[in-house]
Protein backbone atom coordinates (compact mmCIF):
# COMPACT_ATOMS: atom_id res chain seq x y z
CA UNK A 1 0.00 0.00 0.00
CA UNK A 2 1.13 3.23 -0.72
CA UNK A 3 0.21 6.27 0.75
CA UNK A 4 0.15 9.70 -1.22
CA UNK A 5 -0.45 12.21 0.94
CA UNK A 6 0.22 16.16 -0.27
CA UNK A 7 0.01 19.41 1.54
CA UNK A 8 -2.08 21.80 -0.66
CA UNK A 9 -0.50 24.50 1.68
CA UNK A 10 2.94 24.47 0.16
CA UNK A 11 3.39 23.60 -3.36
CA UNK A 12 6.11 21.50 -4.66
CA UNK A 13 9.16 24.80 -5.72
CA UNK A 14 9.60 23.84 -9.29
CA UNK A 15 13.41 24.64 -8.98
CA UNK A 16 14.03 22.56 -5.98
CA UNK A 17 14.36 18.19 -7.07
CA UNK A 18 11.91 16.65 -6.88
CA UNK A 19 12.07 13.15 -4.46
CA UNK A 20 9.74 11.00 -7.00
CA UNK A 21 7.68 8.11 -6.38
CA UNK A 22 9.61 4.58 -5.33
CA UNK A 23 10.20 2.66 -8.39
CA UNK A 24 8.68 -0.52 -8.90
CA UNK A 25 11.09 -3.15 -6.26
CA UNK A 26 12.40 -6.24 -7.48
CA UNK A 27 11.21 -7.79 -4.35
CA UNK A 28 7.26 -7.73 -3.18
CA UNK A 29 6.85 -4.99 0.11
CA UNK A 30 5.64 -6.33 2.95
CA UNK A 31 2.13 -6.08 3.38
CA UNK A 32 1.22 -2.61 4.26
CA UNK A 33 4.31 -1.08 3.80
CA UNK A 34 4.30 2.95 3.95
CA UNK A 35 6.43 4.64 1.23
CA UNK A 36 8.09 7.97 1.85
CA UNK A 37 6.40 11.01 1.20
CA UNK A 38 7.22 11.43 -2.74
CA UNK A 39 6.69 15.40 -1.86
CA UNK A 40 7.34 17.28 0.93
CA UNK A 41 7.25 20.65 1.45
CA UNK A 42 9.97 23.13 2.06
CA UNK A 43 10.75 23.49 5.83
CA UNK A 44 9.48 27.19 7.07
CA UNK A 45 12.62 26.55 9.53
CA UNK A 46 15.87 27.61 7.82
CA UNK A 47 18.44 25.16 8.29
CA UNK A 48 21.73 26.59 9.24
CA UNK A 49 24.49 26.76 6.63
CA UNK A 50 26.53 23.40 6.42
CA UNK A 51 23.38 21.16 8.55
CA UNK A 52 23.70 17.43 8.47
CA UNK A 53 20.75 14.74 8.52
CA UNK A 54 23.09 12.51 10.98
CA UNK A 55 20.12 9.61 10.48
CA UNK A 56 18.85 8.03 7.22
CA UNK A 57 18.65 5.58 5.07
CA UNK A 58 18.85 3.61 1.32
CA UNK A 59 17.05 0.96 0.54
CA UNK A 60 18.27 -1.02 -2.45
CA UNK A 61 17.03 -0.32 -5.27
CA UNK A 62 16.18 -4.12 -4.94
CA UNK A 63 17.35 -5.28 -8.18
CA UNK A 64 20.91 -3.48 -7.80
CA UNK A 65 21.46 -4.14 -4.20
CA UNK A 66 19.09 -7.27 -3.35
CA UNK A 67 17.68 -7.19 0.16
CA UNK A 68 19.14 -9.52 2.95
CA UNK A 69 17.58 -13.23 3.41
CA UNK A 70 17.68 -13.12 6.97
CA UNK A 71 15.95 -9.49 6.53
CA UNK A 72 12.35 -9.03 9.14
CA UNK A 73 10.89 -6.92 6.39
CA UNK A 74 10.88 -5.84 2.59
CA UNK A 75 10.39 -1.90 2.23
CA UNK A 76 10.16 -0.10 -0.92
CA UNK A 77 13.19 0.94 -2.82
CA UNK A 78 14.51 4.13 -1.69
CA UNK A 79 17.58 5.12 -3.53
CA UNK A 80 20.62 7.34 -3.02
CA UNK A 81 19.05 9.59 -5.58
CA UNK A 82 16.04 10.48 -4.09
CA UNK A 83 17.61 11.09 -0.72
CA UNK A 84 20.19 13.33 -2.28
CA UNK A 85 17.23 14.77 -3.63
CA UNK A 86 15.92 15.42 -0.41
CA UNK A 87 18.94 16.73 1.32
CA UNK A 88 18.64 19.46 -1.50
CA UNK A 89 15.09 20.42 -0.84
CA UNK A 90 15.20 20.41 2.57
CA UNK A 91 18.12 22.81 3.08
CA UNK A 92 20.91 19.82 4.20
CA UNK A 93 24.58 19.97 3.33
CA UNK A 94 25.41 16.36 4.51
CA UNK A 95 24.22 12.98 4.93
CA UNK A 96 25.10 10.57 7.90
CA UNK A 97 23.53 6.88 6.17
CA UNK A 98 23.40 4.12 8.68
CA UNK A 99 22.71 0.79 7.20
CA UNK A 100 19.46 -0.68 7.49
CA UNK A 101 18.36 -4.01 8.68
CA UNK A 102 17.10 -5.17 5.59
CA UNK A 103 20.25 -5.18 4.14
CA UNK A 104 21.79 -7.15 6.28
CA UNK A 105 25.52 -6.62 6.96
CA UNK A 106 25.63 -6.61 3.03
CA UNK A 107 26.74 -2.59 2.77
CA UNK A 108 26.70 -2.34 -0.79
CA UNK A 109 23.85 -0.01 -0.95
CA UNK A 110 25.35 2.19 1.66
CA UNK A 111 28.87 2.05 -0.10
CA UNK A 112 27.37 2.91 -3.48
CA UNK A 113 25.93 6.04 -1.84
CA UNK A 114 28.83 7.46 0.04
CA UNK A 115 31.19 7.11 -2.88
CA UNK A 116 28.15 9.19 -4.76
CA UNK A 117 27.94 11.38 -2.38
CA UNK A 118 31.51 13.27 -3.30
CA UNK A 119 32.26 13.56 0.36
CA UNK A 120 28.83 14.78 1.31
CA UNK A 121 27.26 11.38 2.95
CA UNK A 122 29.83 9.30 5.49
CA UNK A 123 28.17 6.00 7.01
CA UNK A 124 27.51 3.47 9.55
CA UNK A 125 27.46 0.05 8.45
CA UNK A 126 26.70 -3.53 9.65
CA UNK A 127 29.79 -5.81 9.92
CA UNK A 128 30.17 -8.99 10.89
CA UNK A 129 32.73 -10.90 13.06
CA UNK A 130 34.67 -12.46 10.31
CA UNK A 131 35.17 -8.77 8.30
CA UNK A 132 38.79 -8.92 7.09
CA UNK A 133 40.86 -5.79 8.05
CA UNK A 134 41.00 -5.04 4.22
CA UNK A 135 37.35 -4.91 3.84
CA UNK A 136 37.34 -2.82 7.29
CA UNK A 137 39.29 -0.36 5.53
CA UNK A 138 37.78 -0.51 2.21
CA UNK A 139 34.51 0.69 4.10
CA UNK A 140 36.69 3.30 5.76
CA UNK A 141 38.15 4.44 2.08
CA UNK A 142 34.12 4.67 1.38
CA UNK A 143 33.47 6.57 4.35
CA UNK A 144 32.24 4.56 6.69
CA UNK A 145 33.04 5.86 10.52
CA UNK A 146 30.69 3.46 12.99
CA UNK A 147 29.06 0.24 12.91
CA UNK A 148 25.29 -0.07 14.41
CA UNK A 149 24.33 -2.87 16.66
CA UNK A 150 20.17 -3.33 16.64
CA UNK A 151 18.84 -4.89 19.89
CA UNK A 152 15.20 -4.37 18.78
CA UNK A 153 13.94 -7.71 18.37
CA UNK A 154 11.39 -7.44 15.80
CA UNK A 155 14.35 -6.09 13.70
CA UNK A 156 17.27 -8.59 14.11
CA UNK A 157 18.28 -11.95 15.34
CA UNK A 158 20.19 -12.40 18.66
CA UNK A 159 23.97 -11.91 18.26
CA UNK A 160 26.31 -12.96 21.41
CA UNK A 161 27.48 -10.00 23.36
CA UNK A 162 30.93 -11.50 22.91
CA UNK A 163 30.76 -11.18 19.14
CA UNK A 164 30.01 -7.68 19.62
CA UNK A 165 32.73 -6.64 21.89
CA UNK A 166 34.85 -7.96 19.67
CA UNK A 167 33.66 -5.93 16.61
CA UNK A 168 33.94 -2.40 18.85
CA UNK A 169 37.82 -4.10 20.09
CA UNK A 170 38.24 -4.13 15.96
CA UNK A 171 36.74 -0.89 15.21
CA UNK A 172 38.38 1.42 17.59
CA UNK A 173 41.49 2.07 16.18
CA UNK A 174 40.03 3.30 13.15
CA UNK A 175 38.83 5.89 15.21
CA UNK A 176 35.07 4.83 14.48
CA UNK A 177 32.39 4.84 17.02
CA UNK A 178 29.30 2.38 17.99
CA UNK A 179 25.47 3.23 17.06
CA UNK A 180 23.34 1.64 19.45
CA UNK A 181 19.21 0.78 18.41
CA UNK A 182 17.56 -0.49 21.65
CA UNK A 183 13.83 -0.26 23.42
CA UNK A 184 13.60 1.67 26.51
CA UNK A 185 13.03 -1.18 28.74
CA UNK A 186 16.02 -3.18 27.52
CA UNK A 187 18.49 -0.27 28.82
CA UNK A 188 18.84 -2.11 32.53
CA UNK A 189 19.77 -4.95 31.06
CA UNK A 190 22.21 -3.56 28.20
CA UNK A 191 23.76 -1.38 30.92
CA UNK A 192 26.50 -3.14 31.73
CA UNK A 193 27.16 -3.63 27.56
CA UNK A 194 26.88 -0.29 27.06
CA UNK A 195 29.39 1.41 29.22
CA UNK A 196 32.05 -1.20 28.90
CA UNK A 197 31.90 0.16 24.93
CA UNK A 198 35.90 1.01 23.92
CA UNK A 199 34.46 3.99 21.69
CA UNK A 200 32.14 6.68 21.52
CA UNK A 201 28.39 5.15 21.54
CA UNK A 202 25.48 6.76 19.87
CA UNK A 203 22.26 6.29 21.11
CA UNK A 204 19.26 5.84 18.05
CA UNK A 205 16.77 8.02 19.25
CA UNK A 206 17.06 8.93 22.77
CA UNK A 207 16.51 4.92 23.50
CA UNK A 208 12.82 5.34 22.27
CA UNK A 209 11.20 6.01 25.59
CA UNK A 210 7.60 5.95 26.09
CA UNK A 211 6.23 9.42 25.98
CA UNK A 212 3.06 8.36 27.74
CA UNK A 213 5.12 7.89 30.87
CA UNK A 214 6.80 11.34 32.60
CA UNK A 215 9.94 12.73 31.17
CA UNK A 216 11.04 12.72 34.90
CA UNK A 217 10.38 9.20 35.74
CA UNK A 218 12.80 6.29 36.39
CA UNK A 219 12.95 4.96 33.00
CA UNK A 220 14.13 8.26 31.23
CA UNK A 221 16.08 8.56 34.32
CA UNK A 222 18.13 5.98 33.75
CA UNK A 223 19.11 7.12 29.81
CA UNK A 224 19.18 10.48 31.46
CA UNK A 225 21.88 8.98 34.03
CA UNK A 226 23.34 6.88 31.02
CA UNK A 227 24.20 9.72 29.44
CA UNK A 228 24.96 11.88 32.87
CA UNK A 229 27.87 9.24 33.81
CA UNK A 230 29.54 8.38 30.59
CA UNK A 231 30.52 11.29 28.53
CA UNK A 232 30.64 8.58 25.59
CA UNK A 233 27.63 8.61 25.09
CA UNK A 234 25.79 10.58 22.38
CA UNK A 235 22.03 10.50 21.40
CA UNK A 236 20.64 10.94 18.51
CA UNK A 237 16.88 13.21 19.25
CA UNK A 238 15.49 12.33 16.39
CA UNK A 239 12.43 10.18 15.49
CA UNK A 240 9.13 12.14 16.85
CA UNK A 241 7.26 10.75 14.30
CA UNK A 242 8.00 6.66 15.33
CA UNK A 243 7.67 7.40 19.29
CA UNK A 244 4.83 9.76 19.52
CA UNK A 245 1.51 8.45 21.28
CA UNK A 246 -0.96 11.27 20.29
CA UNK A 247 0.71 13.07 17.51
CA UNK A 248 -0.51 15.17 16.01
CA UNK A 249 1.39 13.81 12.67
CA UNK A 250 3.79 16.04 10.49
CA UNK A 251 1.20 16.39 7.77
CA UNK A 252 -1.28 18.75 5.92
CA UNK A 253 0.99 22.01 7.39
CA UNK A 254 1.04 21.09 10.75
CA UNK A 255 3.44 22.78 12.49
CA UNK A 256 3.71 21.48 15.96
CA UNK A 257 3.86 17.80 15.48
CA UNK A 258 4.63 15.20 17.80
CA UNK A 259 3.93 17.44 20.97
CA UNK A 260 4.28 14.41 23.39
CA UNK A 261 7.72 13.73 22.44
CA UNK A 262 9.17 17.07 22.63
CA UNK A 263 9.55 17.49 26.43
CA UNK A 264 11.69 14.52 26.04
CA UNK A 265 13.89 15.75 23.34
CA UNK A 266 14.32 19.28 24.63
CA UNK A 267 15.94 17.97 27.84
CA UNK A 268 18.42 15.73 26.41
CA UNK A 269 19.65 18.90 23.97
CA UNK A 270 19.67 20.99 26.56
CA UNK A 271 20.86 18.83 29.38
CA UNK A 272 23.74 17.36 26.58
CA UNK A 273 24.44 20.39 23.86
CA UNK A 274 27.27 18.96 22.75
CA UNK A 275 26.25 15.56 22.36
CA UNK A 276 23.57 15.19 20.50
CA UNK A 277 22.97 14.66 17.11
CA UNK A 278 19.12 14.96 14.88
CA UNK A 279 17.93 12.84 11.32
CA UNK A 280 14.92 12.33 9.41
CA UNK A 281 14.96 8.57 9.42
CA UNK A 282 14.20 8.70 5.57
CA UNK A 283 12.86 6.61 4.72
CA UNK A 284 11.19 5.81 7.72
CA UNK A 285 11.07 2.05 7.60
CA UNK A 286 8.61 0.26 9.34
CA UNK A 287 6.06 3.08 9.85
CA UNK A 288 2.51 1.48 10.24
CA UNK A 289 0.34 4.37 11.03
CA UNK A 290 1.17 7.36 8.94
CA UNK A 291 4.43 8.76 6.44
CA UNK A 292 5.53 12.52 7.93
CA UNK A 293 6.16 15.29 5.42
CA UNK A 294 9.85 15.61 5.93
CA UNK A 295 9.71 18.99 5.65
CA UNK A 296 7.09 19.69 8.48
CA UNK A 297 9.34 16.84 10.45
CA UNK A 298 12.31 19.32 9.53
CA UNK A 299 9.97 22.09 11.44
CA UNK A 300 9.82 20.08 14.31
CA UNK A 301 13.49 21.19 15.26
CA UNK A 302 13.13 24.50 16.71
CA UNK A 303 10.81 23.34 19.52
CA UNK A 304 13.52 20.99 20.60
CA UNK A 305 16.49 23.13 19.93
CA UNK A 306 15.38 26.43 20.82
CA UNK A 307 17.96 28.87 20.71
CA UNK A 308 20.00 29.62 17.55
CA UNK A 309 23.18 28.29 19.45
CA UNK A 310 21.91 24.99 20.05
CA UNK A 311 20.68 24.75 16.81
CA UNK A 312 24.19 25.15 15.59
CA UNK A 313 25.42 22.89 17.86
CA UNK A 314 22.96 20.31 16.77
CA UNK A 315 23.18 20.35 13.07
CA UNK A 316 26.32 21.18 12.20
CA UNK A 317 29.11 21.48 15.22
CA UNK A 318 28.56 17.88 16.76
CA UNK A 319 27.97 15.77 13.61
CA UNK A 320 30.98 17.43 12.22
CA UNK A 321 33.10 16.57 14.86
CA UNK A 322 31.61 12.91 14.60
CA UNK A 323 31.87 12.27 11.15
CA UNK A 324 33.98 14.80 9.18
CA UNK A 325 36.55 15.35 12.14
CA UNK A 326 39.61 16.35 10.00
CA UNK A 327 37.32 19.14 8.16
CA UNK A 328 36.34 20.64 11.68
CA UNK A 329 40.58 20.53 12.70
CA UNK A 330 41.26 22.47 8.99
CA UNK A 331 38.53 24.78 9.39
CA UNK A 332 37.72 24.10 6.24
CA UNK A 333 33.93 23.46 6.75
C1 LIG B 1 15.20 3.41 12.14
C2 LIG B 1 14.21 2.56 12.77
C3 LIG B 1 13.82 1.31 12.42
C4 LIG B 1 14.45 0.43 11.49
C5 LIG B 1 15.75 0.32 11.25
O1 LIG B 1 17.59 -0.65 10.30
C6 LIG B 1 16.38 -0.71 10.41
O2 LIG B 1 15.68 -1.56 9.88
O3 LIG B 1 16.60 1.14 11.81
C7 LIG B 1 12.63 0.77 13.11
O4 LIG B 1 11.93 -0.06 12.53
O5 LIG B 1 12.34 1.21 14.25
O6 LIG B 1 16.00 4.04 12.80
O7 LIG B 1 15.23 3.45 10.95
Amino acid sequence: MKQRTHDPGHPPDAHLPDIGETTMSAFEMTPGWLCFHPDPSVPQFRLPAGAVDAHCHVFGPGDRFPFAPERKYTPCDASKDQLFALRDRLGFTRNVIVQATCHGADNRALTDALVASNGRARGVATVRREITDAELQALHAAGVRGVRFNFVRRLVDFTPRETLQEIARRIAPLGWHVVIYFEARDLPELWDFFTALPTTVVVDHMGRPDPTKPVDGPEFALFVRLMREHENVWSKVSCPERLSVSGPPALDGERAAYRDVVPFARHIVETFPDRVLWGTDWPHPNLKDHMPDDGLLVDFIPHIARTPELQHKLLVDNPMRLYWPEEVHHGTR
